[in-house]
């Protein structure tokens, strides 16, 4: 199998590639990422010398390079074209959709389908994709919106996206729904819960809170902390897109969730309470929660049905999430610099220095 992952020196990316190479010596990965402030080449140093593997950096809205590497006439590809996309690259925190949604339109939509029209061409798709093509579509249970306290999102779900991030995501699905409606196109979804696990960017809930916690800084929960998050390892959602690429029909949405629901402050007590018996300090981790003005738009409740791929694809995830987030912890104290690196803003001088090529 040849595939390009786009965005793979983000969180998600960067473990679906070295799952892939892992799990399926052979295959050949090229991973297309801009490396924007989320993209790190850090993240892949285990898979860098890997012959199956290339890196090409540069961006999904850039038409013509995208045909090369689906076409094999790239120079720094082995000249063979590529069956198959795994789109993960996207802007992906809310925050910053609150403070810039043009960004997320442009990268999250218009990258997209950027991509469809590339793929297209390249596998000349009219009304019937040639076997073995599949794009798939890395999205969220975000574009579901909300819930109350009681039910969960399935596939069938009307689509009801709340921040500007979550809206650009049901762009781009819709999107692909439309290729495959209108062309054939050999498209799928998946829609994953949120994902934990090492390499998770510390902007976001979970390796901030440990970051902070290691740095002695606030721990800022957001409004009441009652607001519901269901959470899956990063590499149960990497086996999910597994199952997908081999057994997902085309045109079809899949959910993938671990059936694991948190509310922020029980996670923020529970990832204080690890610490501590880790690190025995002088005062609990806790004394460091501060409660923070709430996120305009705040989805209140996240949780995903996933029976779907349970059934249809046998899909079932490995991790606990106690056995997960202790193991996510121990990684962020073993890995110090990684974090402190983009923490401090030294990572960025760092990555010009040693990365980019001007
Ligand atoms: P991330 O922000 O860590 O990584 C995104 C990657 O995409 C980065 O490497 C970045 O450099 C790259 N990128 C951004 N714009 C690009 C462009 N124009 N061209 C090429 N590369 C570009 O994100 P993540 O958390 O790893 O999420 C990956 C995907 O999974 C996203 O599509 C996100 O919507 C989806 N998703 C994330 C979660 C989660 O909990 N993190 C859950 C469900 C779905
Ligand atoms: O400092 C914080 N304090 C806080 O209380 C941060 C950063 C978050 N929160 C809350 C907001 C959410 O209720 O924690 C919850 C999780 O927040 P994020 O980590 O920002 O994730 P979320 O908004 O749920 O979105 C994530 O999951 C779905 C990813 O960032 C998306 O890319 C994915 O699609």
């Amino acid at each position: 199998m040849k595939i390009l992952v786009t965005g793979g020196a983000g969180f998600i990316g960067s473990n679906f590639v070295r799952y892939i190479l892992r799990e399926h010596p052979g295959y050949k990965v090229v991973n297309l990422d801009k490396l924007t402030y989320a993209g790190n080449l850090e993240n892949l140093k285990e898979v860098e010398g890997n012959p199956d593997y290339t890196f090409v950096q540069g961006d999904i809205l850039d038409a013509k390079l995208v045909l090369e590497l689906l076409e094999g006439r790239h120079p720094a590809t082995d000249h063979r074209p590529l069956t198959t996309i795994i789109n993960f690259a996207a802007e992906s925190h809310v925050d910053r959709s609150i403070e810039d949604p043009a960004s997320f339109v442009k990268t999250n939509v218009l990258g997209t389908q950027i991509l469809l029209d590339a793929a297209r061409k390249a596998w000349a798709t009219q009304r019937a994709a040639p076997a073995g093509h599949r794009f798939i579509q890395v999205s969220t249970d975000e574009v579901y919106g909300s819930l109350g306290a009681t039910g969960y999102f399935t596939e069938e779900t009307s689509l009801a996206p709340n921040s500007p991030y979550s809206a650009s995501k049901t762009g781009a699905d819709l999107m692909v729904r439309a290729y495959h409606e209108t062309f054939g196109f050999p498209g799928i979804i998946t829609r994953c819960s949120n994902n934990y696990g090492p390499y998770h960017f510390p902007e976001k809930l979970i390796p901030l809170i440990i970051t902070n916690a290691l740095e002695g800084k606030p721990l800022p929960v957001y409004g009441d902390g009652q607001n519901v998050r269901d959470w899956l390892h990063v590499e149960d959602h990497c086996s999910g897109i597994d199952a997908v690429l081999y057994k997902g029909k085309t045109g079809e949405v899949y959910n993938i969730g671990g059936n694991n629901e948190w509310k922020n402050i029980d996670i923020v007590n529970l990832i204080c309470d690890i610490l501590d018996s880790r690190l025995s300090p002088p005062q609990s981790f806790r004394s460091l929660i501060t409660f923070v003005k709430d996120r305009p738009g705040h989805d209140r409740r996240y949780a995903i049905d996933s029976s779907k791929i349970k059934k249809e694809l046998g899909w079932t995830p490995k991790y606990t999430f106690e056995e997960g987030l202790k193991e996510t912890i121990d990684w962020f104290l073993e890995n110090r610099e990684w974090w402190q690196g983009i923490k401090s803003g030294e990572y960025l001088k760092y990555y010009e220095k040693n990365y980019i090529k001007r």
